[in-house]
């Protein structure tokens, strides 16, 4: 252990663990702040509503979605894209909060990724049994900028996978207060997320909340 290990550690900030070429697991780092994200997430959520979006397939995605930020990730029959626009509402998606912005910059800064400006903040909602197949995101214009994620309530079983979708998997837990910060070679890695076992959490209940910040545009 070094000394910065005890002071982040102190500090409450987690510890950090390297699972590949610019992808770094920050664990724990969104605890301290766990209660600005929640009242912030009410807010969203009140004015912009979790819902089931349809696949450009037909399909229902059973993971419930949401955004913040200038622009919102979106999938309907047409396709996937980024919209300034909720469809539910007609209105632009809510502004991302303060506490969004910093954590997300700060996680970055933390990974390596100094200057990372995310527009776009994807709520994924998953409930127990809930899964999210392998997959990249590559809808964002600027593939440089990375993903930060940050997970919250039931843990989940990440899928870290390769350049195909056929490449092997690892799985990696990420619990609540866990900070991913995805760049450089990992940025276009498949992933995905094991269904989502029975739980409780004091936070979500029966839920696990994802927050993927995105530089979209
Ligand atoms: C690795 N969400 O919303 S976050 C997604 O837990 C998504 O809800 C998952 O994949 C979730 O698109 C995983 C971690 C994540 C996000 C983006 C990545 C990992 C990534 C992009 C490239 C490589
Ligand atoms: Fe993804």
């Amino acid at each position: 252990m070094t000394l910065d290990l005890f002071a982040e550690l102190e500090q409450g900030m987690g510890w950090r663990e390297e699972l590949d070429a610019g992808a770094v697991v920050l664990r724990r780092f969104a605890l301290p702040r766990q209660a600005e994200l929640f009242a912030a997430l009410e807010r969203i959520t009140s004015q912009a509503p979790l819902r089931h979006m349809v696949t450009p397939g037909g399909f229902r995605m059973s993971v419930a979605m949401s955004n913040c930020g200038a622009c919102g990730w979106l999938s309907d029959r047409s396709g996937y894209r980024y919209d300034a626009l909720d469809p539910h509402s007609g209105k632009p998606w809510p502004p991302m909060p303060q506490a969004f912005l910093q954590l997300a910059q700060d996680a970055a800064a933390a990974a390596g990724f100094a200057g990372f400006a995310p527009d776009a903040c994807l709520i994924n909602r998953y409930e127990p049994g809930t899964r999210l197949s392998l997959h990249q995101d590559k809808d964002e214009c600027d593939l440089s900028a990375p993903i930060v994620s940050v997970s919250l309530g039931v843990p989940a079983t990440f899928l870290f996978g390769g350049g195909q979708r056929a490449d092997k998997c690892r799985r990696v837990p990420l619990a609540h207060g866990d900070v991913v910060v995805w760049g450089g070679l990992a940025r276009l890695r498949y992933h995905g997320v094991l269904p989502i076992k029975a739980a409780q959490h004091p936070a979500t209940g029966s839920h696990r909340i994802n927050l993927t910040f995105r530089k979209a545009r």
